[in-house]
């Protein structure tokens, strides 16, 4: 996250980091958020490997130290990459992947001050225009770094219309109706690297709801390229379609 502020596991409980592993250990891969106890959404792209032995954490303040009076850590059963995801025009449409997760007894997420769910719009509910969410991640701080935030960090952006990020002076065509576009009026806030697949988040009416899956953009911060997220409203029959609907009644 560009432009942010250090947030606390606390204030975006759903927040999960995603680690791939290997021989060699445990590396950072993207971001996440618990929608349901066994279920972590996140962005297709992050997987180019496929369902690789992937880690998740959930309550995780730092993300090179291993907290355990906040966090939990989950295996990955599933994975389930979205069938229409495509990146043939270098956009990333339809960014959107499911992981069900399950602990070494096989239980889920359980419910704490550092863990908690967050709620998934309605069908094509959508925001108003230059409504002010939150982007939360351990991506970098700038778009030149070559290493990650060590801890989650916040930042409030504000929605741009689609007429907008999809006018020439923005993306133009890149930008599809399964993306949302988000910035800071001075260009100084943004998504970056590292924060794929993690949580856009807008409070309607004191509910939280989680509206975007962090997915790309040309770089981070620069004027005239937002950052751009899958848009989650768009997959709600996906998701229930996936998971079974009794995890949500
Ligand atoms: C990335 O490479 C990435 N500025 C994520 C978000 C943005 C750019 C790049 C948005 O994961």
């Amino acid at each position: 996250v560009v432009g942010g502020a250090l947030s606390e596991v606390e204030r975006h409980p759903w927040m999960a980091a995603v680690f791939s592993r290997s021989s060699c250990g445990r590396t950072f891969t993207c971001g996440g958020s618990l929608i349901s106890p066994c279920w972590v959404l996140t962005a297709a792209h992050c997987f180019p490997d496929g369902p690789y032995k992937l880690s998740v954490f959930l309550g995780k303040n730092a993300i090179n130290e291993t907290d355990v009076q906040r966090e939990q850590e989950f295996r990955v059963s599933e994975l389930f990459i979205h069938e229409h995801f495509d990146n043939t025009d270098g956009n990333y449409n339809n960014d959107i992947a499911l992981l069900k997760i399950h602990s070494h007894d096989g239980c889920c997420a359980k419910e704490s001050s550092s863990v908690k769910t967050v709620c998934i719009p309605e069908a094509h509910q959508s925001l108003s225009d230059g409504m002010s969410c939150e982007v939360t991640g351990y991506g970098r701080e700038q778009e030149g770094l070559w290493y990650y935030s060590q801890y989650l960090r916040e930042a409030k952006v504000n929605m741009l219309s689609q007429d907008l990020c999809s006018s020439k002076v923005y993306y133009g065509n890149k930008i599809t109706d399964n993306m949302l576009c988000a910035a800071s009026p001075d260009w100084s806030v943004d998504a970056c690297k590292g924060d794929s697949g993690g949580p856009l988040v807008c409070r309607v009416r004191e509910r939280v709801f989680l509206f975007g899956v962090v997915s790309w953009g040309e770089g981070c911060s620069r004027p005239f390229r937002p950052g751009v997220y899958a848009k989650v409203s768009n997959y709600h029959r996906w998701i229930l379609e996936k998971t079974g609907l009794e995890n949500f009644l």
